[in-house]
């Protein structure tokens, strides 16, 4: 490696120490037909870089799809093929739109050049490529693609986080907030049943104070986990706070919600929840009330006002059951 050899040397090389960077050791794809041409590329980028060639411009954007490349170095001076459109072709294929392109090509190709710039390549060499300048602009696209990247998993992440509760990866109340009332319409509107369940564990605060609070959360996930496992992908489920989580279920009468329900409280009762770093595992069970929409409903407050005066009666009857 040029970058640890010069520093062991003592001698300054920021081309070197700037490749270097941690991160910025990228996968890059040469697609060149010239063996001489490949072989001088390949030996000034890979010691910084992982290094592919692909001769046959079909093959080359298979691979370019199915790798994971920060880089494809494309030549504009390709036997059998127009490396234009493979400039064209990596921008618009989903799976490589993200991929940085660099052109390369003759001091003549300038006009094509220029519309490889314009079709969305992000760069170009022109040959004969000094050393440097080539891994000067690689290293420039490795950068912005890893950049991007970042950006996009942040962005993500933030997004998922909006919408997300952090504990048990539950939707959460603002979500179930802005979804409910759609879905309440929409039920409405197409004349099609939509039910609900509120659930709250009971005595959870019991737990808390005997096993501790990490203990508590431990049990809420596996909660969690366990009506998930009894929902259907069309379902939302989302905790709406404490130990307290809500159910929608579109197309779903109250009496097929009522068998949901059973299958929820059967399940969260039938086995002991064990929680980590601890031999002893917890007895939990679950009150559940249900409503469905009625014709007269005019919002799905008011749906749902019905379920959490049923899950009330649940607690009030002796808590472990299902009420409508
Ligand atoms: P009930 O059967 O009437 O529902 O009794 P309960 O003890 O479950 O009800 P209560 O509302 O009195 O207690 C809920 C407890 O849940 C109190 C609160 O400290 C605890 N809690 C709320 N959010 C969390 C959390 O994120 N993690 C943990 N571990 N506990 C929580
Ligand atoms: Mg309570
Ligand atoms: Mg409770
Ligand atoms: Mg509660």
């Amino acid at each position: 490696n040029r970058a640890f050899a010069s520093r062991r040397l003592g001698i300054a090389d920021p081309l070197a120490a700037a490749a270097s960077e941690t991160g910025l050791n990228g996968r890059i794809l040469v697609i060149e037909d010239r063996p001489t041409v490949t072989e001088r590329l390949s030996s000034a980028l890979s010691a910084f870089h992982i290094v592919e060639i692909e001769a046959d411009p079909h093959q080359a954007l298979v691979r370019a799809a199915e790798g994971d490349y920060d880089s494809v170095l494309v030549s504009l001076d390709l036997k059998a093929y127009d490396g234009l459109r493979i400039c064209s072709q990596l921008r618009s294929l989903e799976r490589t739109r993200n991929v940085s392109v660099l052109m390369l090509g003759e001091a003549e190709d300038r006009a094509r050049i220029l519309r490889g710039l314009e079709i969305g390549a992000h760069d170009f060499l022109i040959r004969p490529v000094d050393r440097n300048e080539l891994l000067a602009r690689v290293r420039t696209q490795v950068r912005r693609k890893r950049f991007t990247e970042r950006l996009r998993d942040s962005v993500q992440s933030s997004m998922e986080m909006a919408v997300m509760d952090q504990l048990t990866g539950l939707h959460n109340r603002r979500f179930m907030d802005s979804r409910m009332g759609t879905m309440f319409d929409e039920s409405a509107l197409r004349a099609r049943s939509l039910a609900m369940l509120v659930l709250d564990v009971d005595r959870f605060k019991v737990v808390n104070d005997t096993w501790g609070h990490d203990a508590g959360d431990e049990v809420l996930r596996e909660f969690a986990d366990r009506v998930r496992a009894c929902t259907r992908g069309i379902d939302l489920v989302a905790r709406m706070g404490g130990e307290e989580v809500v159910v929608v279920l579109p197309d779903t009468s109250l009496d097929a919600a009522c068998a949901v329900a059973e299958r929820i409280r059967e399940r969260v009762e039938a086995e002991p929840f064990s929680i980590h770093r601890n031999t002893r595992s917890i007895t939990v069970t679950v009150s559940i009330g249900v409503a469905s929409r009625r014709a007269g409903d005019a919002s799905a407050a008011e749906m749902m006002k019905r379920a959490d005066d049923a899950l009330y009666r649940a607690k009030d009857a002796g808590r472990n059951r299902v009420i409508v």
